[in-house]
């Protein structure tokens, strides 16, 4: 692709409200926007998703900087390729780390598109102009909050509505949801927050007529949720379980899940991500795009890979303003009636907002190559 140069830039973002899982409460975003650069001064840009925590996955920001610059970028200087896929080829002598390889990846894939003058969308295989929108709705302070911000997301035009849930925090909360809100496309996310020992809990929920429960138990099964399956009405979905194309086949296979949350960080880049897309578009199971409350960058990304026609489920792309005061994209991304239009120009479509970038920037390292 004819690299000249790479850029890390290290951003610091505090989020609009704090986001609550079962595992504790999110304020600022601190992570990496990759910018690479070729040689006709065309700009790929990429967004890392690991947290400041390993709570989501084994992940953090630091790990994503040790891949990134002793490993991942070493190994771009040294190979040449032609197109993102070879990519792929070029990581697996770096085993996981799949957040640092899709945030270098996501950048490749943007400047590939933007070398070939077409969208990302369209390099990706993306048919849909518009994309569906639902929203994630973090653990509130109370019911009272919980039901207001239900009301306040779905006047806004949001296609569904996701809930999250633990223990003592399920059954009651999801009665007076559905109380007040009886017929509203609804799901909840455990986080892994069960075992198989709340089978009968769990089975409970099936009464609520819920779209689906997201990863309801441990982080790194897929066995348990098979289990489950069979005792339960609501249709499974993995979320933290699947990390790669591999564990989606095996997780079909044994019917871990009938719905899977594809998110292009937690599966290693967006190549990976069209290989699930096209593998669950044949056998049937339907797929959305989830999110890591990114910024524009990461935001555009994952609204290019929705594009493509088997992301039949809203996804959780909430619109800039959502979770940021000021975006580092231009225009910010925008959700109107619960659907957001697919950019048509070259790349991701957002042009990068130079200013806002340089505010929320606290560290810079320069690669050449
Ligand atoms: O489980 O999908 C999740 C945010 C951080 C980590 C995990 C999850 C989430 C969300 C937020 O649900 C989705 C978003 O980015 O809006
Ligand atoms: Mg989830």
């Amino acid at each position: 692709q004819s690299i000249q140069k790479i850029i890390l830039h290290r951003l610091h973002m505090r989020l609009n409200n704090p986001f609550t899982t079962s595992f504790g409460t999110m304020q600022d975003k601190d992570f990496f926007i990759i910018e690479v650069i070729d040689q006709d001064g065309h700009q790929g840009f990429g967004e890392s998703a690991a947290f400041s925590a390993p709570w989501y996955t084994e992940e953090t920001v630091e790990t994503t900087l040790h891949m990134l610059r002793d490993f991942l970028i070493p190994l771009i200087q040294k190979h040449d390729f032609k197109h993102p896929q070879e990519l792929t080829k070029i990581f697996q002598a770096v085993k996981r780390n799949n957040m640092a390889k899709a945030a270098i990846e996501g950048a490749l894939w943007d400047l590939y598109a933007k070398q070939q003058n077409i969208s990302l969308a369209k390099a990706l295989g993306g048919e849909k102009e518009t994309i569906d929108v639902g929203i994630s709705i973090g653990i509130q302070p109370s019911i009272q909050k919980l039901l207001q911000s239900i009301d306040n997301a779905l006047q806004q035009g949001f296609k569904r509505i996701k809930l999250k849930i633990k223990p003592d925090q399920d059954i009651e909360l999801l009665k007076e949801v559905r109380t007040e809100f009886p017929t509203t496309p609804i799901m909840a996310d455990a986080n892994s927050a069960y075992t198989l020992d709340d089978i009968n809990l769990l089975r409970e929920l099936d009464q609520f007529n819920l779209m689906m429960i997201e990863q309801p138990l441990a982080h790194d099964d897929i066995v348990d949720h098979a289990k489950l399956q069979q005792h339960i009405q609501t249709p499974i979905c993995l979320d933290e379980s699947i990390h790669s194309f591999q564990d989606v086949k095996k997780a079909i296979e044994l019917g871990s899940c009938q719905i899977i949350n594809v998110k292009s960080s937690r599966v290693g880049g967006l190549t990976e991500s069209v290989r699930i897309h096209d593998y669950c578009k044949e056998h049937h199971i339907p797929i959305w795009c989830g999110g890591m409350l990114e910024a524009g960058i990461g935001r555009a990304h994952n609204i290019a890979l929705t594009s493509l026609a088997n992301f039949t489920l809203p996804g959780d792309t909430a619109g800039s303003s959502h979770y940021w005061q000021r975006d580092i994209i231009q225009p910010e991304v925008t959700v109107e009636n619960g659907t957001i239009q697919v950019p048509t120009k070259p790349g991701i479509g957002y042009e990068i907002d130079r200013e806002a970038l340089q505010y929320y920037t606290v560290e810079q390292q320069i690669f050449t190559l």
